[in-house]
């Protein structure tokens, strides 16, 4: 269990997994949860963590801050992508075990497996192979901070364990027509051809990789599980176990949308990784499983999208 009287450090609270462990937390009674906005606390300024960390004294901490985007970020902005993902890892992973921190729980994501290894992925596939240009740096970083996190607990004892999500979606999410997911990108995107009475929606690339969704209420579920066990370190996949094509999840999106035109294919915009399904074998065996349809958690993010937009 984690102890109540413990502080928890959740970083990037403000992000939507960070969001969706702090709601999570404080329903299942958690009080003593510490946060910092990006305005208080400058993550990839090393000196600020240092300080931060040596004050507060967290006893677990939830690592959900991180520089992210969809295909297309992760394309165009690979410097920021690399540069800021290593400074928050190295930073908070370095300055929590300087001050005494015993658990973290780091979330990495399925783009650090190899571009084509066998499906579902095992964790143990993990540098098999090359990965997906589109977005290597963010992987490289990613993979980085599991490597700090293994480390770590090799030379000091710590226990630092990362989670390995699958592609979420959720409230909170960014729905940005360039930077954003797919699965945000598509809510967005149907909801505006709906109101506009347009004829088609245009999905990008082939409409043929196939992705795997899991909603961030699911996951936050599975970080919480995971801390409240006594895991000293390893690697966990979380995901659904289950995909579906780009195609396919257009359609649903429009089904849940409403929006009654077709779907149009831009060949030009990358495919990205033909197929990343997770093999989810080993938070299974601890007895976790995601709880939310994919058609349910597309629903609920559509409810979250339109209350933000009316707001
Ligand atoms: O979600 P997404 O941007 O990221 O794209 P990845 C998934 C697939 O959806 C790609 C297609 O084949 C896209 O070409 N797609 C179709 C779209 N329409 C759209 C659209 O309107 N917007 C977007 N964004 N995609 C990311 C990684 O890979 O996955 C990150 O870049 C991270 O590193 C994240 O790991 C989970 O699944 O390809």
């Amino acid at each position: 269990m984690i102890d109540k009287k413990t502080k928890i450090y959740i970083a990037g609270h403000r992000g939507m997994v960070g969001s969706a462990i702090c709601r999570q937390l404080s329903s299942a009674g958690y009080s003593n949860l510490l946060t910092r906005t990006h305005a208080e606390l400058d993550l990839t300024d090393q000196s600020a963590v240092n300080e931060f960390l040596k004050t507060e004294k967290p006893g677990y901490i939830f690592l959900s801050a991180a520089k992210v985007g969809g295909i297309h970020a992760n394309n165009t902005y690979r410097a920021e992508f690399i540069y800021q993902n290593l400074m928050i890892e190295l930073n908070l992973i370095h300055a929590a075990w300087q001050a005494g921190v015993k658990r973290i729980l780091f979330l990495g994501s399925s783009c650090i497996y190899p571009r084509d290894c066998p499906q579902p992925i095992k964790e143990e596939y993990l540098l098999t192979g090359p990965l997906e240009q589109t977005n290597e740096p963010y992987a490289i970083a990613k993979i980085a901070g599991i490597k700090m996190c293994e480390s770590y607990n090799r030379q000091y004892g710590t226990q630092y364990v990362s989670v390995m999500p699958t592609n979420l979606f959720g409230p909170d999410d960014n729905y940005d027509l360039e930077n954003s997911h797919v699965l945000p990108a598509l809510i967005r995107k149907a909801h505006e051809a709906k109101i506009r009475g347009d004829k088609e929606v245009v999905v990008w690339g082939s409409g043929k990789p196939m992705r795997e969704f899991l909603y961030v209420d699911d996951m936050a579920n599975a970080c919480i599980f995971l801390m409240e066990l006594d895991i000293s370190d390893g690697i966990y996949n979380i995901g659904t176990g289950e995909d579906i094509t780009i195609g396919e999840l257009a359609q649903s999106v429009i089904d849940v949308v409403g929006f009654n035109g077709d779907v149009a294919f831009d060949t030009d915009k990358p495919d990205g990784t033909p197929r990343k399904l997770l093999n989810i074998d080993r938070m299974r065996a601890l007895g976790w499983k995601p709880q939310t349809s994919l058609r349910n958690g597309i629903a609920m993010a559509y409810a979250d999208f339109l209350s933000k937009e009316v707001g």
